[in-house]
């Protein structure tokens, strides 16, 4: 092991990179345990991610959200998390999954769940750091995975390792490869040096991710208002906003709009070998389950305070959105959460109705 190995330019292309030694180890560990691309950067303090963190707090753009926004100093220093830390070891992992084909059929309202959460891709990233921070505990260093959990602004720190440039949909896209990919890190007490310099912007004049979200939540390049954002108002608790359930269309966990129209990420789903369809669910069927098994069926979703009523309640709206207006068993059971004691779910459910109606409305005048 050791000595060159393929880093890439700023406009994706190979090129050779002096790494040896440990850095060499770490990268061929990390490739060969599945990640797609790895890069290093220093422990650093990130004071434009902080800035950008307590601007959205601060103006409202964040929508309430926790994650990142709850503890900003703690997500952008790496260097609290582990004393002496000196390198964030970053890695991306692939999930460009096919696009699934709904399912048919008589009763079924097929609700769409994003790609990234079509298996348990995290779990595959989680093991891919910890075979990386093996290596460095091997070589008498200590090292914490982070992945999934908030510690760090994990773009931020893929941006500084040099593993793709911050698109206008605000994804890092790996150059060529496109934003299918999520991000993970191992910091550590090691010294290594920058695997490649971090890559510039690509997008260029392209702008098909901003005039492509269906609710206009890309505010600026790379800026997010999560209030407007399908991704975000699918978790958090509430009333869903009225002004964007027609636009939430049939989606029941995450939004993938913005990267769906992405040239780069067209490339990658033809290049890549594609995986198990990703997953449609019955929103009928789940809106006949009980708290513990509806629970179950949404085990790995972020759902705010596991209240399986958020996810009844986006059932309800794809349900007005994409329900046969004709189909008996559909109607029945908008019909039996209209008169939910919640009234949470009877008012998404009246709306609902609502739609249905105009939906069976416009057929029968489109047909006379
Ligand atoms: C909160 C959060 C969300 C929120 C808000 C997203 C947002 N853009 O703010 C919601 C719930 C909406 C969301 C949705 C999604 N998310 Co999310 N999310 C996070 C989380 C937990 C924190 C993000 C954060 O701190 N945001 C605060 C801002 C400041 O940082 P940022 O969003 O990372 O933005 C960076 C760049 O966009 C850029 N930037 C931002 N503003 C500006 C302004 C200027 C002027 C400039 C130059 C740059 C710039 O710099 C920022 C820091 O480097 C991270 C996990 C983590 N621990 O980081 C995952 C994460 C960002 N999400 C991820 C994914 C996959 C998604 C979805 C695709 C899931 C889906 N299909 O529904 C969507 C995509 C929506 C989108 N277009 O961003 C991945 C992104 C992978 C990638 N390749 O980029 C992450 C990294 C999770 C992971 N570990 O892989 N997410
Ligand atoms: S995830 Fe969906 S709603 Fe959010 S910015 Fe992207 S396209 Fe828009
Ligand atoms: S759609 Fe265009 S502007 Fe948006 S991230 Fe992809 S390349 Fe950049």
């Amino acid at each position: 092991m050791g000595g060159q190995w393929v880093g890439r330019t700023c406009r994706g292309e190979n090129v050779g990179v002096g790494v040896d030694g440990l850095a060499a180890e770490v990268r061929d560990a990390a490739l060969s345990a599945g990640l797609a691309a790895v890069g290093t950067c220093r422990a650093a303090s990130w004071t434009r991610t902080r800035a950008l963190l307590d601007e959205g707090r601060h103006g409202g753009r964040h929508g309430g959200m926790a994650f990142t926004y709850r503890n900003p100093p703690r997500s952008t220093e790496p260097h609290r998390i582990l004393s002496n830390a000196a390198t964030l070891v970053v890695g991306a992992w692939p999930y460009a999954a096919r696009p699934p084909d709904p399912p048919s059929g008589p009763g079924a309202v097929a609700a769409r769940v994003a790609r990234y959460a079509t298996e348990d891709h995290y779990a595959h990233l989680r093991a891919a750091l910890d075979q990386v921070a093996a290596l460095l505990r091997e070589r008498g260093h200590r090292g914490v995975v982070m992945a999934d959990d908030n510690s760090v602004v994990d773009r931020e720190a893929a941006w500084r390792a040099g593993l793709g440039f911050c698109g206008k949909n605000a994804n890092i896209l790996l150059p060529g490869r496109g934003s299918w990919f999520i991000l993970g890190s191992v910091v550590t007490d090691a010294v290594l040096p920058p695997f490649q310099p971090p890559v510039a912007d690509q997008c260029g004049s392209c702008r098909r991710c901003i005039d492509g979200c269906p609710t206009g939540a890309i505010v600026g390049p790379g800026v997010i208002d999560a209030r407007r954002c399908l991704a975000w108002l699918l978790q958090r608790p509430g009333t869903f906003p009225p002004e964007f359930r027609s636009a939430l269309g049939d989606r029941i966990y995450g939004c993938d709009d913005c990267q769906e129209v992405c040239p780069a990420a067209r490339r990658e789903e033809s290049r890549s070998q594609l995986g198990p369809p990703g997953h449609w669910l019955d929103a009928i069927e789940l809106l006949s389950l009980d708290d513990a098994d509806l629970l179950e069926r949404c085990e790995r979703w972020y759902i705010a305070g596991r209240d399986p009523n958020v996810v009844r309640r986006n059932l309800l709206l794809v349900t007005g959105n994409a329900g046969d207006p004709l189909d008996p068993e559909v109607l029945a059971i908008v019909e039996e959460f209209a008169s939910h004691d919640d009234p949470l779910l009877a008012e998404h459910a009246r709306w609902a109705r609502g739609q249905l109606e105009q939906r069976r409305r416009n057929s029968e005048d489109g047909a006379a």
